[in-house]
């Protein structure tokens, strides 16, 4: 047995046909990697880094960048055959930058790779399927090796049947044609709901781990997502926005097990422009880090957490929908007066000039403002609600929400800011509002399954804030018969004496 062991050892990698490498893994197994494609692509030997290790080799890089046009659309697959070892092939990098793949396939870990013209619809990768993503670490890539992956342009199918361990992927809207943000017919704003989405699917079997690294473990898209779903946690850890998912335009459905922030900012935490469906199957849970295991977005559909919602007195857990305002430069017509000299004769025929006001169309630039206010139209939590700020920006609105379980020491808040004295439910508490509609600054229903409950700190304040609120039920203190209109209303709740429903009235806040 030692002897072939030591013969394994010295046979390198082969290529069996030009489309056809094999090699022995650092633990013995078998590898195959296959390519093929529409320009019937060939690899050479040139193409691949290995180093001795173990049993065999460990390929650290698969390099095609040296034929950009034989490799367009190519299939990568890398098949194993279990022999002494695990069963996986894992690699360190696979190098197709400025190259459009079809699919890539791979039984084993990934550390990185990159992919993609950064040109027009053709995904970057029409289907990545791998067995993990950076739970190798840098192990199996050369000095100086990285984790993050860039792919420049759409990404299909997205699969990773383990977990996305350190590694972070980043897909970047094409720069020309293709979803994704940019200019959009007509240089208007992008209209990211009629392209298709920049990640189709994406499926991670584990967990979405953070490291110590900035944005480790990050999937971040730079456009819409259609689909997610992580069966584990987007679990943060000590880095900022480690174990995450931000996504700069729309995700139309996601299930995640949990979120679960870690000591990093933001980590463990799921960032989007608008989300239409969210369901978390366990619990939203905030770590160390200020805004870590968090759930923001300018537009969240429906919010189901079948868990609870726990963050700690210091660090409360956040559900934010975020309103944006930005500026946008128009140009208009408008009908401006201008002093003129004209020439007015009388009947003598005796002229002379004077200044006649007449009107003329100038095209004028002008600044507006654009709103897009933070809004949550359901959000159901089956668990409790301990030290949770659940919130809505400038002009927000907040739909329904339902607790089965108790709300302790949280806010909930549509368009109102804590003021000064940084306690929701208090009379310092302004209105965030400059909207002219009704729905602005408005909390439809909220029904408390189980009790409610402020600190047994005098000190602090919670509340439920907003301009108005339509309906209000907990198990602890029935229904409430709240006034129709809008900063009418104001009931210290509970039995603390620290919790206040309060319409914010419109206007300078009330002294004392
Ligand atoms: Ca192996
Ligand atoms: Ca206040
Ligand atoms: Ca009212």
């Amino acid at each position: 047995l030692n002897i072939e062991e030591l013969e394994r050892r010295l046979v390198p990698a082969i290529l069996l046909n030009p489309t056809t490498l094999l090699y022995t893994d650092v633990d013995g197994d078998r590898v195959t990697v296959q390519v093929s494609g529409p320009a019937g692509p060939q690899f050479t030997l040139d193409e691949f880094t290995f180093v001795s290790a173990g049993q065999g080799e460990q390929l650290q890089q698969i390099d095609l960048t040296s034929s950009p046009a034989g490799f367009a659309g190519s299939n990568l697959t890398i098949q194993v055959k279990r022999q002494s070892g695990d069963g996986l092939a894992n690699i360190g990098y696979i190098n197709a930058s400025g190259i459009d793949l079809g699919n890539v396939t791979l039984k084993g870990d990934l550390g990185r790779i990159d992919a993609g013209t950064g040109v027009g619809s053709t995904p970057a990768i029409a289907d990545l399927h791998v067995h993990s993503l950076g739970a190798m670490g840098l192990s199996t890539q050369p000095d100086g090796g990285s984790l993050q992956s860039n792919i420049m342009g759409p990404l299909g199918d997205f699969r990773v049947d383990t977990n996305i361990q350190g590694a972070a992927l980043s897909v970047f809207a094409p720069a020309i044609g293709g979803p994704g943000p940019g200019p959009g017919p007509g240089d208007g704003p992008s209209t990211s709901t009629t392209s298709p989405p920049l990640i189709t699917q994406m499926t991670v079997g584990g967990s979405i781990i953070g490291s110590d690294d900035f944005e480790s473990g990050l999937i971040s898209c730079d456009g819409d997502i259609g689909t997610a779903n992580v069966a584990g946690s987007l679990q943060g850890g000590a880095g900022i926005h480690s174990g995450g998912i931000q996504c700069s335009g729309h995700i139309g459905e996601i299930m995640i097990g949990s979120l679960v922030g870690g000591n990093g900012t933001s980590s463990g935490s799921i960032h989007a422009r608008g989300i239409d469906d969210l369901t978390v199957n366990g619990s939203v849970v905030a770590g160390a880090g200020f805004g870590s295991g968090s759930i923001q977005g300018n537009d969240l559909g429906n919010v189901t957490i079948m868990g609870s919602v726990t963050g700690t007195a210091v660090n409360p857990a956040q559900i934010t929908a975020v309103s944006q305002i930005r500026t946008e430069e128009r140009i208009i017509e408008r009908q401006v007066p201008e002093m003129v000299w004209v020439e007015v004769c009388n009947r003598n025929g005796v002229c002379h000039e004077q200044l006649e006001k007449v009107t003329v169309t100038r095209q004028v630039p002008i600044t507006v403002e654009v709103e897009s206010r933070g809004q949550i139209n359901n959000l159901s939590i089956q668990g409790n609600v301990d030290f949770a700020n659940i919130v809505a920006g400038f002009d927000g609105q907040i739909g329904s929400v339902w607790v089965g379980g108790h709300w302790h020491a949280s806010n909930l808040a549509a368009a109102v800011s804590a003021g000064p004295d940084g306690f929701y439910g208090t009379t310092d508490d302004v209105l965030r509002i400059r909207a002219k509609d009704e729905s602005a600054g408005r909390i439809g229903s909220i029904t408390i399954m189980g009790g409610l409950l402020g600190s047994s700190n005098p000190d602090e304040h919670f509340g439920i804030a907003a301009r108005e609120i339509d309906s209000f039920f907990a198990n602890s203190t029935g229904k409430i018969q709240l006034h129709p209109g809008p900063s009418n209303d104001d009931f210290l709740l509970g039995l603390t004496g620290n919790f206040r429903l309060r319409e914010v009235p419109v206007g300078p806040p009330s002294p004392g």
